[in-house]
């Protein structure tokens, strides 16, 4: 039996490839995230650059987040028991701001072994279509994986600005719209973006990926995860520290030396991306 979503939801995920709106907590502690969020980024210049390969080894806000009970119940209800974090995005518009994402599935660039690997996408603030919400096409994870091109286009907020390079049927496109406190989940597979943001609010969401423990990493470089819940029978992944405060000296070293080797494999995986697409 599922633990918080309804049959119908997990079947929702199974066809579609998402699942919107879920209540993880109140708004009142997404407004308490956020706060910490923003005391950290005025405290250290750069914050999100300083900490861009695995921000939840560096901020205590995040560590705590992305092991929120109910957050989790939702995530085991679609890939399982045995729950490992791999990265975290963060995708911040500003009011009016021209950042996109352009259509693109997320397993392109991961070098994942299989898709049990789900992203919970936590509003801190309004996400809605004036704003920029997430927007998905809709069982377009059981197309198999699309080629992309890196557009490397201004304003895109991807690396590269990867865009799936096979036509997309916008007409087809649904908005998840959340309101601070709720999450949507998405299939690694399934093709998303979104559009800048036309109004005054902040459009302000962490993208927190959870891979089932028995998912490898196929591109032959170093990889790590934490484990939130359940078991690792696999040692797939390295086991990563987890901090005891912000900027933990006893986890910078670690951190350091994955950063090399997530360099290394994200270059690698452009370019058989690229392959894909010749
Ligand atoms: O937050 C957004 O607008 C896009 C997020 C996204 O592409 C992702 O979570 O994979």
């Amino acid at each position: 039996m599922a633990r918080i979503l309804s049959d119908a939801q997990v079947e929702h995920y199974q066809t579609e490839g998402y699942v919107c709106p879920i209540r993880a907590f109140s708004a009142a502690e997404a407004a308490d995230f956020k706060h910490r969020m923003e005391a950290l980024e005025q405290e250290h210049e750069n914050l999100w650059a300083r900490a861009k390969i695995k921000p939840y080894l560096m901020m205590r806000w995040l560590d705590e987040l992305m092991r929120h009970p109910k957050i989790l119940d939702a995530v085991e209800d679609v890939i399982g028991p045995d729950i490992m974090v791999w990265a975290i995005g963060h995708f911040d518009k500003k009011p009016h701001d021209p950042g996109f994402v352009s259509w693109h599935q997320d397993a392109t660039y991961w070098g994942l072994s299989e898709p049990t690997v789900v992203t919970a996408w936590v509003a801190l603030t309004p996400s809605r279509r004036e704003n920029g919400c997430m927007r998905v096409i809709p069982g377009t994870h059981h197309v198999g994986q699309m080629p992309h091109k890196d557009t490397m286009a201004a304003n895109n907020m991807l690396s590269r600005g990867q865009d799936v390079a096979v036509e997309v049927d916008q007409t087809k496109a649904v908005d998840l719209e959340l309101e601070p406190g709720e999450i949507s989940l998405h299939h690694t597979m399934l093709i998303h973006g979104s559009e800048a943001n036309r109004s005054d609010t902040r459009r302000l969401g962490i993208a927190i990926r959870y891979v089932a423990a028995h998912v490898r990493q196929t591109t032959g470089f170093k990889d790590s995860a934490t484990l939130v819940r359940g078991n690792d029978r696999y040692g797939h992944f390295i086991a990563e520290p987890r901090p005891a405060r912000d900027f933990d000296p006893e986890v910078i070293p670690f951190y350091a030396e994955l950063a090399d080797a997530f360099r290394a494999r994200k270059d690698a995986i452009a370019a058989r991306a690229k392959a894909l697409d010749a």
